[in-house]
């Protein structure tokens, strides 16, 4: 018998669906998602659900493989975006900070001190700016689907406890993303240079770098102490969210019942990847700290006015990029963030 006839009668006996056949012709054996992070941190971990949660609700028809350390783009975390439009990249769970070479309207969330509070990235994330930026990522040629969370940027140092801008001055801090970073450290009298994780981690254990930042989940799962991290100033200068995206043409590619469980498994998927993200941090004794600090490492916390230092040095830097990530843009998050339940 010839396959079609067969075709015709498993179909007609109900042993095959249409979306079957239509997988049969046109998916993918094997989806590439991209990400900075593997599993062992709460990024990787997020990407891991979702592809597992995809498995599951498709029965196979939609095979997800991680590619953390951006390997498909040799570790060149701010290429990821081009890359995904272009199709070197199906999928992603990427940061705004990665992005924000692209998509100038990204740098809204690497702005000093913009967001005091959890409840102010979730007003922004989950509110009108939220849904302005998946426009943009729409037009910019991507598949927005669901937000995750890196976190709050902390800095780590190998030379002295930070307390005030001063103490920075002259220390050689690593830093990715846009010119926003260059900027932020520059006014801080700090010297930025900047770099991929992939290089990051050897300059901190030779010493060619001073410091950097980067979410205390990351801090403890890269065991940054061990490349002579030894202080930790906590100062929630920015947080970088996730973004959780597919190719145009992936997408495209599958049916809308499909479509529907690839977004409802980024949405799930993004929810608990952001209570990984906040764990040890959003409870009231804050036990990610004490850990930190088991690890021999000093723990700076800043009182209000010391923060505000901060904040005033920082407030020119601030002022400037208004214009690149738009002003309208910039006014609604300032306006939600002022609206936010606490
Ligand atoms: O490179 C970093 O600092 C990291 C891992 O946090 C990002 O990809 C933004």
């Amino acid at each position: 018998m010839k396959v079609r006839t067969l075709l015709k009668l498993a179909l007609a006996a109900g042993a095959l669906s249409v979306t079957t056949l239509a997988s049969a012709q046109s998916y993918k054996s094997e989806y590439r998602m991209s990400l900075v992070l593997g599993p062992a941190f709460p990024w990787g971990k997020g990407g891991q659900i979702w592809a597992e949660l995809v498995k599951e609700r498709t029965q196979g028809r939609i095979n997800i493989k991680l590619y953390p350390g951006v390997s498909l783009i040799q570790g060149d975390q701010t290429r990821e975006f081009s890359a995904l439009r272009q199709g070197v990249i199906d999928m992603a769970v990427g940061s705004t900070i990665n992005w924000s070479p692209q998509v100038k309207q990204l740098n809204l969330f690497s702005m000093p001190f913009l967001m005091p509070d959890y409840a102010a990235i979730d007003a922004l994330t989950q509110g009108p700016v939220g849904k302005q930026i998946f426009t943009t990522l729409d037009k910019a040629g991507v598949v927005p689907l669901a937000w995750g969370e890196n976190g709050y940027r902390e800095l780590s140092n190998s030379k002295r406890a930070v307390r005030t801008p001063a103490d920075l001055k002259g220390l050689k801090i690593r830093v990715v993303g846009s010119p926003l970073f260059l900027d932020t450290f520059t006014a801080l009298g700090a010297n930025p240079t900047q770099m991929s994780w992939a290089d990051a981690q050897p300059a901190f254990a030779s010493g060619a770098v001073d410091g950097q930042e980067n979410p205390l989940s990351i801090f403890t799962a890269a065991k940054l102490h061990n490349v002579s991290q030894k202080h930790v100033t906590l100062w929630g200068y920015v947080a970088d969210p996730l973004i959780f995206v597919v190719n145009k043409e992936i997408w495209a590619s599958w049916t809308p019942a499909d479509q529907a469980i690839v977004r409802q498994a980024a949405l799930d998927a993004g929810k608990q990847e952001i209570a990984l993200a906040r764990k040890g941090l959003v409870e009231a004794d804050q036990p990610l700290l004490k850990d930190i600090a088991g690890l021999g490492v000093t723990v700076t916390q800043l009182s209000p006015a010391e923060r505000d230092a901060f904040v005033k040095a920082t407030r020119p830097v601030y002022d400037k990029w208004k214009a690149t990530v738009g002003v309208d843009l910039v006014k609604t998050a300032e306006a939600s963030i002022a609206a936010r339940k606490k």
